[in-house]
C-alpha cells in the first residue's frame, strides 16, 4: 500500500500511469481505441482538469481511472480520516519520481465552504464532479443533519465557488442525483420528467442538490447537469449496500468463515447496473454542448430476494424459501441449512419499494447504454468476493461489520 502522507506542499502526487494488479482485475476495464470523438460537441479531452469529489468512494474510483485514461489530470478530494480511506485509489498509485503524475489527492471536506472554495480556486478545472455524499440512506435516518450538510449544502458549496470565482464560463458541473428521489413512485418506469417523492433524508437532501443545480444552471449560465443515477454496483460498491453485503456474504459462507446472511426487506425491487458503465455516461452528459438531467438506469429491475438467490447459485447453492415476514428463512435446497435469516433491525422508517429507470433520453441524446447484465454483474460481485476473502485483512474487517 503506499503511504499516503502529504508531502509538504500538501498534495498527495500519484501517477496516472495504471498498474495491472488486483485493483485491474476488480475493474476489468474493456479497452477502449477512440474517446467517443465522433459525438455531438465532444471537445478534446487530452489535458484536461478533472475535479472529483468523492474520488475514494466507488465511482470515484472508476471515474478516476476512466479520466487518466483519457488523458485527463484528475485532482481527487478526499476526508481526512484516521486511518486509510484510500483503498480503492491506491493502485492509481505509481512514483511520481519515475512516472508522469497526472493524479493528485486532495484534503477536503464538503461541510467546509473554505476548503471547497480554495481547491477549486488551486486546480482551475474544466470539470468538476460531485460525487462526495453521505451516500447511505439507513444511515441518514441515524445522521439526518450531517447528510442535509455533506449533501445538499456541499453541492451549494461547490456551485457557490463556481460563482464567486467567476468561473461560470469555463466549468462543466455534474451533479450525483439519484433514483431515490423518486422514492414513493409516481409512475412506472420512472424517467426525467417523472415528479419526485423522496422517502428518506438522503433523498431529501439530494432533492436540494438536484434542485439548486438547476437553478444555477438557469440563473448563472453555469453547464450544470444532473445524472438521476439508479442503483449501480461492482467488486468496489461499499461493504454495508446490499448487494456487496450479500457477495461478501456468499463467500465468507463458502469458505466456512460465516454461518448466516442477516438481510431486512428481501422485497424491495432496484434497477442494479454496473458502476464501470455509469461512470462513462457520467463524462459523456459533460460533453454535451448544452447542461441537461439525464437518467441512467438498465431498464430492468429485481428483487433482493432474486440478488441472494443468484449469487449463492454462483457457489453452487441453491436457496429456498420458508415461512413469512421475520421468520422468513433461506435455505440450502441439498443441506437444508439455514443460510439467510431476516433481522428488522434493517427495515427502514420509510422504504422505497421498488424503482424501475426509463434510460431512453441518455441513449437517444448521450449514446448511452448499459453494458454488464444483471447476471453479469452478480457474477463479478461474487467471484471477487471469493477472491479476497482469504485476504488476511479482508478477514478482520468481517468482524467489524
Ligand atoms: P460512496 O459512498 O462509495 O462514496 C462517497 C464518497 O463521498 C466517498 O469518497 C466519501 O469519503 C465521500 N464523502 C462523504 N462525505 C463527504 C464529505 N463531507 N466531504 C467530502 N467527501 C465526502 O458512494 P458512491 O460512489 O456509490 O456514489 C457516488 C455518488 O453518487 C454519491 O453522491 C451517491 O449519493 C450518488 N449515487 C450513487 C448511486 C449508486 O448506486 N452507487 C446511485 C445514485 C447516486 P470516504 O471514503 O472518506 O467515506
Ligand atoms: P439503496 O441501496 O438504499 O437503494 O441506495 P441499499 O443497497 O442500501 O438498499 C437497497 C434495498 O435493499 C434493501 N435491503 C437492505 N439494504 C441494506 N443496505 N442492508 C440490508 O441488510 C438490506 N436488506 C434489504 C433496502 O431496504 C433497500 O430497499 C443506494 C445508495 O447507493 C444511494 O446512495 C443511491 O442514491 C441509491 O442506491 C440509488
Amino acid at each position: 500500500m503506499p503511504v499516503w502522507w502529504p508531502p509538504p506542499d500538501g498534495l498527495l502526487r500519484t501517477s496516472a500511469v495504471l498498474q495491472e494488479g488486483a485493483w485491474e482485475r476488480a475493474l476489468r476495464i474493456k479497452s477502449r481505441t477512440s474517446c467517443h470523438s465522433g459525438r455531438q460537441g465532444s471537445p478534446s479531452v487530452q489535458n484536461k482538469v478533472a475535479l472529483i469529489t468523492g474520488v475514494t468512494g466507488q465511482d470515484g474510483a472508476y471515474l478516476a481511472r476512466l479520466l487518466l485514461g483519457k488523458g485527463y489530470f484528475v485532482h481527487g478530494i478526499k476526508r481526512r480520516s484516521s486511518s486509510f480511506n484510500t483503498e480503492r485509489v491506491d493502485e492509481l498509485y505509481l512514483d511520481p519520481h519515475e512516472h508522469e503524475t497526472r493524479f493528485f489527492m486532495h484534503y477536503g471536506d464538503l461541510a467546509d465552504a473554505t476548503n471547497v472554495i480554495r481547491l477549486v480556486q488551486q486546480h482551475q478545472p474544466d470539470e468538476i464532479y460531485n460525487l462526495a455524499a453521505q451516500s447511505h440512506v439507513q444511515v441518514s435516518f441515524e445522521t439526518p443533519e450531517y447528510t442535509a450538510n455533506a449533501d445538499a449544502l456541499g453541492t451549494l458549496r461547490l456551485l457557490e465557488a463556481i460563482r464567486i470565482l467567476k468561473l461560470t464560463d469555463k466549468v462543466r458541473f455534474y451533479q450525483a442525483s439519484t433514483s431515490e428521489l423518486y422514492g414513493k413512485v409516481r409512475e412506472v418506469p420512472q424517467r426525467e420528467t417523472t415528479p419526485f417523492y423522496p422517502r428518506s433524508p438522503y433523498a431529501a437532501a439530494k432533492l436540494y442538490a438536484y434542485w439548486i443545480t438547476v437553478n444555477y444552471r438557469e440563473a448563472y449560465a453555469i453547464h450544470a447537469s444532473n445524472g438521476i443515477l439508479f442503483n449501480h454496483e461492482s467488486p468496489l460498491r461499499g461493504e454495508t449496500f446490499v448487494t456487496r453485503k450479500i457477495t461478501r456474504a456468499v463467500a465468507a459462507i463458502e469458505r466456512g468463515l460465516q454461518q448466516h446472511l442477516y438481510l431486512g426487506n428481501l422485497d424491495a425491487k432496484r434497477d442494479w447496473g454496473h458502476a464501470r458503465d455509469y461512470v462513462e455516461g457520467m463524462w459523456l452528459i459533460l460533453q454535451q454542448p448544452s447542461p441537461d438531467d439525464y437518467v441512467l438506469a438498465t431498464g430492468s429491475m429485481h428483487s433482493v430476494r432474486e440478488f441472494v438467490e443468484l449469487a449463492f447459485r454462483g457457489v453452487g447453492r441453491m436457496i429456498e424459501w420458508r415461512g413469512t415476514g421475520v421468520e422468513e428463512v433461506g435455505l440450502e435446497r441439498k443441506t437444508g441449512k439455514v443460510l439467510v435469516r431476516i433481522d428488522p433491525r434493517y427495515f427502514r422508517p420509510t422504504e422505497v419499494d421498488e424503482l424501475c429507470g426509463d434510460p431512453s433520453k441518455a441513449r437517444e441524446r448521450l449514446g448511452w447504454s448499459h453494458k454488464t447484465s444483471f447476471k453479469e454483474l452478480v457474477a463479478e460481485m461474487v467471484a471477487s468476493d471469493l477472491e479476497s476473502v482469504a485476504d488476511a485483512r479482508w478477514r478482520r474487517t468481517w468482524a467489524a461489520e
